[in-house]
């Protein structure tokens, strides 16, 4: 719980549509407004209901809910967005909540975690992006296409980013105006769709928010859910539609190859990078599984984009989820059953044909939806732009945490962006940080350990300057509690066997060189008691693998003690594995290099 910022209450009859007033955005006309008072509220909110926080039981709140319509002139849309403001114990804080899946917050996703928000004392707001109170999370079916040919254009920019700057106006204003005092200070907090929300934020309106934590980012949005279908696309390719107890056992058998890659046994694999499991070995050639382990290619075999980690589950999940969801029948007959949640992007926007049949395409035929994806759509809700400059300018703050068994958006995705953000400002860990987290499945869930300090550390980066070396996570499940901190990328969990500690280590090549990190060892907690052990210096991480000072060049500080004390000024920072990026980038790399040579 923060320090409260305000001190006093609010009369119940301030919770009228009188107490507030329109803020002046261009293009668009205000439609209605109502304000209502909500008392005795109670909800119990589980972990993931919260985006960024952990499970919140909230009791006898009261807050002013107010509800407003507008429509964007000539755009024949309704936005609804409702700010609720707690009566009693506002903390002087603004905390948006985001959406999930095909829904900008409201109606379903972001109600959860407005009722947490606002026992905790925020002000809170979520939008519906006027795609309706009724839209479906899995499936834009309803507001895509209205006409053949025609996707909804309107909506989809709304979704995508006007409805953002225009939500956290509308609920800065009634903020302001309910408690006679804005807002000291302003946080967007989403996980997935909600995520790329945050990053949108970032990149499009960099001075609305103070800070942003935007967990598993749909970011890189068409190569993400064009390359999401492609284990769709291989099973019909082949036909082979493996039952999920099939699939079950090719994980199962990734995480027993790769599991002990990190030191230790315990069911996470902590380094997937590491890990190379060849599943052939195991069941024959009929399983496309590494395929889909790699991400989709093209006919010249080039990358198109990344498939997830072999530790993510893809035969289990919600209808219209799996990424390798069948359906078999008693004689053993298998069929597919689409991944909805991103076959109908293919479907209504990018072939714009509400019959279309995407369950058997060609190679060529993929290959073309990815790109006339990019050509048509990146501008709109692409939400990979690099250049956070502006952001940083403006005093913002952002945080990202991503599961490394994340089965619906492949971190290497959030990895690359992060890269890119780092290829053209080098010190983005003052204010841009990325935290993976082994284990963690899309947004929670899975048997590692899930960050919900998250937006806490948030709040101390932004309002008292402490910038977070780790991300303290906890697992949330059946199993028995694993306490660990995730390491700010490119820094890495590393198991130290002498002492049974995890610590954040930098990784293996030259990667971590200019991270602007301190690879300091953090406290073990692998936690039956939640006890802390006392940092030790990375030093000993280095003994433990046999390596010298000498092999440790990033430790240019004069001391050879295995800690950076000072960084490189970005001088090395291109020197990343370049591997998977564009010309222009590789380009940079090779003159990077000879600085350093030189
Ligand atoms: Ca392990």
């Amino acid at each position: 719980m923060v320090v409260s910022l305000f001190h006093g209450t609010i009369s119940p009859s301030a919770c009228s549509a009188a107490t507030f007033t329109y803020p002046i955005i261009p293009d668009i006309k205000f439609l209605s407004l109502e304000a209502n008072l909500v008392d005795n509220f109670s909800q119990n909110v589980p972990v993931g209901g919260y985006p960024n926080h952990g499970a919140v039981n909230v009791t006898g709140a009261r807050f002013c809910n107010v509800s407003t319509i507008y429509t964007h002139l000539g755009g024949n849309d309704a936005v609804n967005v409702q700010v609720w403001l707690p009566t009693d114990t506002w903390n002087g804080r603004l905390q948006g909540i985001g959406g999930s899946g095909w829904t900008g917050g409201l109606p379903g996703p972001a109600l959860p975690g407005m009722a947490a928000a606002i026992s905790e004392g925020y002000s809170t707001y979520a939008t519906d992006a006027g795609l309706g109170l009724s839209a479906d999370s899995i499936t834009p079916v309803s507001w895509a296409l209205p006409e053949e040919g025609k996707p909804n254009m309107r909506l989809l920019q709304n979704l995508a980013s006007d409805s953002l700057y225009e939500g956290a106006l509308i609920a800065k204003n009634f903020t302001a105006a309910f408690y006679a005092k804005p807002a000291a200070y302003s946080y967007f907090s989403g996980c997935s769709q909600g995520g790329r929300q945050g990053l949108m934020l970032a990149q499009r309106y960099p001075d609305v928010f103070d800070g942003i934590a935007a967990g598993a980012p749909g970011i890189n949005w068409n190569p993400f859910v064009v390359g999401a279908i492609y284990p769709n696309f291989l099973m019909s390719l082949y036909g082979v539609y493996p039952p999920s107890c099939e699939v079950a056992v090719l994980t199962a058998a990734a995480i027993k190859a790769c599991d002990g890659l990190d030191g230790v046994v315990d069911g996470i694999i902590s380094d997937p990078e590491a890990c190379e499991f060849d599943p052939l070995e195991l069941v024959g050639t009929a399983i496309q599984c590494p395929d889909f382990w790699d991400g989709p290619r093209r006919a010249n075999n080039s990358r198109m984009w990344y498939g997830p980690y072999p530790d993510a589950v893809l035969s289990k999940g919600g209808s219209g989820v799996t990424p390798i969801g069948t359906t078999c029948s008693a004689n053993g007959t298998c069929t597919m059953d689409p991944i909805t949640l991103f076959q109908e992007w293919v479907r209504l926007f990018v072939l714009k044909n509400s019959t279309a049949d995407t369950s058997h395409l060609s190679l060529a035929e993929y290959e073309e939806i990815f790109d006339a994806a990019a050509r048509e759509y990146d501008s709109v809700i692409g939400t990979a732009n690099p250049d956070l400059s502006a952001f940083r300018r403006a005093g913002g703050k952002m945080i990202t945490y991503h599961g490394l068994a994340d089965p619906l958006i492949p971190p290497r995705g959030t990895e690359q962006y992060y890269k890119r953000v780092t290829a053209l400002d080098p010190k983005v860990h003052d204010f841009y940080r990325l935290f993976f987290a082994p284990g963690l499945a899309h947004c929670h869930g899975g048997p590692g350990p899930f960050p919900d300090t998250t937006f806490d550390t948030l709040v101390r980066w932004v309002e008292d300057g402490v910038a977070p070396e780790t991300l303290v996570a906890t697992s949330v499940g059946t199993g028995p509690v694993i306490k660990r901190p995730l390491c700010a990328y490119p820094l890495k969990q590393k198991y130290s066997k002498g002492t049974g500690d995890f610590i954040c280590a930098v990784p293996d090549g030259l990667g971590a060189m200019a991270s602007g990190l301190t690879p300091t060892p953090v406290a073990n907690v692998n936690d039956e008691a939640g006890t802390t052990i006392a940092p030790r210096l990375s030093r000993r991480w280095m003994q433990d693998n046999h390596e010298t000072y000498d092999d440790a060049p990033w430790d240019d500080d004069g001391d050879k003690n295995g800690v950076i004390s000072h960084t490189f000024e970005g001088r090395l920072d291109n020197l990343y594995d370049q591997e998977e990026q564009g010309e222009m980038e590789e380009s940079q790399a090779l003159s990077c290099i000879e600085v350093a040579g030189g």
